[in-house]
């Protein structure tokens, strides 16, 4: 067995959602913060995504996390978010994900009932709180970056859509949230392929026309995700279907996208402050956010929200790199 590069990885999932957690073999990627620490991994490390987001070791959603120190006091762990469409600033099922690992792996000190982690992420701190039982993370809730409404009732023109109407809503990410009824396309996974075109197709008008670009960091920018609403079930509050660059779905309710919806919700006066939301993912597993108060985001007015989901442990091991692999950064087909 040979290998030039080296990696130990525990995989997991997140209500449906994979997150491979790097625990070694990375090194500490150059930066002050983790937002530079992303920049600066995209500019020069970024083959190390393709060879672990990728196939033949990934798929067409994969996603994942590189463990790193710290880079700022208050925190117990950096992370940087590695999915197939890049390096997010923040990704909820992702933390999710990286919290259960961190505990059931001993990666932190535990206590039980409650094991408090705080994230060093690149788009700021985020704390997840664990619950802990006979060492199983049972559920993990996160304190997300405040969340703000940045549009709503915003219009574009898209081929083969005509005029769509649209909210724009950030949760560590950039939103365009609308229902799927506005398109005229059944909420069922029979029809993926139009949703996904009509996501992206959306996308890239909307960056096209009105880029967004977060208030305090003009690093975070343009909307990389639509997420399509249906009206929730079963005690649900709402469905998605969350179309995702360059072209997947969220297996989970996505944290972050959770988050926007709550914000855009709140902005339209139809969610109060400590009041649950309980949203469903394209494959019906459940996350339930909740907004805490509310807060500035540079000019904008911003709130501050939890998000609580499970994760699984799935593997763990090692991923490596033959000098003859004609695949170093993967493929995509
Ligand atoms: O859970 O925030 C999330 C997320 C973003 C992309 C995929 N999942």
């Amino acid at each position: 067995m040979r290998s030039v590069r080296t990696l130990s990885a525990i995989d997991s999932h997140t209500e449906g959602m994979p997150t491979r957690v790097i625990t070694g073999g990375v090194g500490v990627i150059p930066g002050a913060t983790m937002a530079e620490r992303r920049l600066h991994f995209l500019e020069h490390d970024d083959d190390l995504r393709l060879f672990l987001m990728n196939e033949p070791r990934g798929h067409s959603a994969m996603s994942g996390a590189i463990l790193q120190p710290p880079t700022r006091p208050d925190a117990d762990w950096g992370v940087l978010y590695i999915e197939v469409s890049g390096c997010l600033p923040m990704c909820g099922h992702g933390t999710i994900g990286v919290a259960t690992v961190l505990v059931e792996s001993g990666m932190v000190e535990v206590t039980e009932p409650l094991t408090r982690v705080r994230l060093d992420t690149p788009a700021g701190l985020v704390v997840a709180e664990v619950a802990v039982s006979n060492g199983r993370a049972e559920h993990v809730t996160i304190q997300n970056v405040p969340a703000y409404s940045h549009a709503l009732d915003a219009t574009v023109k898209v081929d083969g859509l005509g005029e769509v109407t649209y909210d724009l809503a950030y949760g560590g990410n950039f939103y365009a949230i609308l229902p799927l009824e506005q398109l005229g396309i059944p909420f069922d996974r029979s029809e993926k392929d139009r949703i996904l075109k009509a996501g992206l197709d959306i996308m890239d008008a909307i960056n096209a026309s009105d880029r967004p670009v977060h208030p305090l960091d003009p690093g975070i920018h343009s909307c990389k995700h639509v997420q399509f609403t249906a009206p929730g079930e079963n005690g649900a509050h709402s469905r998605n279907a969350m179309a995702i660059h360059p072209g997947w779905f969220d297996r989970s309710p996505c944290g972050t996208g959770t988050c926007a919806r709550m914000a855009q919700l709140h902005a339209r006066g139809e969610l109060g402050l400590h009041e649950d939301f309980v949203n469903e993912s394209f494959i019906g597993t459940r996350f339930t956010g909740r907004l805490l108060s509310e807060t500035a985001v540079g000019d904008r007015q911003g709130l501050v929200p939890t998000v609580t989901g499970r994760a699984w442990i799935t593997g763990m091991g090692q991923y490596l790199l033959d000098p003859d692999d004609p695949f170093p950064t993967g493929f995509v087909l």
